[in-house]
């Protein structure tokens, strides 16, 4: 079916300059690539980008110290959610696959609450070097986009879970995270509630990567879940890969696991009605191979295929 590409140039909620470059860097390279590759039919199921404003810094600079338990321009974060998760709704309503490019990962909100607005039960795979489930009181950075998956789980400042209020609720057991690294205390804490499934770096070196992955997709479809959404943070990419990213971390996946991470669940009969592909920061890697990467995994996600 067709591809919608939504370009959201959000970099609030990492409150990292460059990040905002990220989404037209990536529609860019993706149709640059198909085309230079010769993938008509994909080029064709993709249609032109809709770009929603994001809210910018204005003349603050965006490394400003925060008091303890606040989240650095929530409200602006918030307020600029509603026309994203619209957008989103729409696409997949059209019957398209809703394709956010980022920005940063607090476009999630949006994402989430578009695609829940649309489902029956929306599952989520979190695809991440980190849980992104802080809330304002266990967040070291105040970084909103530390807190997406928490808001839409139900933890986190009303003006965030607020955005979910008219959608089902996202269940944390329909919700599978896999690639984590770098939690934090509290993230670790709710992990160890023990409803979320997820996979840190280590547990997918022990288990096999394609034994971890046809878990997550067994409990993905085992939710009984109508829709399914991934978010896809770049920095889930070792760094030594992928430098273009604003929090990085050793240890992530190589350009091939993602590969196979993204075959796998192409190849798989789940129901995924929603992409985010985020915190591709250009900026941090002049040479454009972060870029290229990403663009080239984005490819591979939406059916690219030598097999
Ligand atoms: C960190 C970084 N846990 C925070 N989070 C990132 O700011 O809450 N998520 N980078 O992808
Ligand atoms: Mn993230
Ligand atoms: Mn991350
Ligand atoms: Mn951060």
């Amino acid at each position: 079916g067709p591809i919608q590409p939504v370009c959201f140039p959000l970099a609030l909620g990492a409150v990292r300059a460059g990040v905002e470059l990220g989404a037209a860097a990536l529609d860019d390279a993706l149709r640059a690539r198909l085309i230079r590759r010769g993938f008509p039919d994909l080029l064709n199921r993709l249609r032109p980008a809709i770009t929603i404003p994001a809210p910018q810094a204005g003349d603050e600079p965006l490394d400003g110290r925060r008091r303890p338990g606040e989240a650095m321009y929530l409200d602006e974060i918030a307020a600029s959610m509603p026309p994203l998760a619209s957008a989103v709704a729409d696409a997949i309503r059209d019957g398209a696959l809703a394709l956010a490019l980022g920005g940063d990962h607090a476009l999630s909100l949006g994402t989430l609450a578009g695609a829940a607005a649309t489902a029956e039960r929306l599952a989520v795979l979190w695809i991440d070097a980190h849980g992104d489930i802080n809330t304002p009181e266990t967040s070291p950075s105040g970084h909103v986009h530390g807190m997406p998956l928490a808001a839409a789980l139900g933890r986190g400042p009303s003006v965030l879970t607020d955005l979910f209020a008219e959608t089902p609720p996202i269940r944390p057991e329909d919700t599978v995270m896999l690639g984590l690294r770098d939690l934090d205390p509290g993230e670790r804490a709710w992990l160890a509630e023990g409803t979320i499934h997820y996979a840190t770096m280590a547990h997918i070196d022990d288990r096999g990567l394609d034994a971890t992955i046809a878990d997550a997709i067994d409990r993905l479809r085992a939710s009984g879940a109508d829709a399914v959404h991934v978010s896809f943070d770049l920095d889930v990419l070792d760094p030594l890969l992928l430098p273009g990213t604003g929090t990085r971390v050793y240890g992530g996946l190589t350009f091939r696991e993602a590969a196979r991470l993204l075959r796998m669940l192409r190849d798989s009969d789940l129901p995924i009605r929603s992409l985010d592909w985020v915190e591709l920061n250009p900026a941090l890697d002049p040479s454009g191979g972060s870029t290229a990467v990403a663009a080239e995994l984005l490819a591979i996600a939406l059916g690219e295929t030598t097999d």
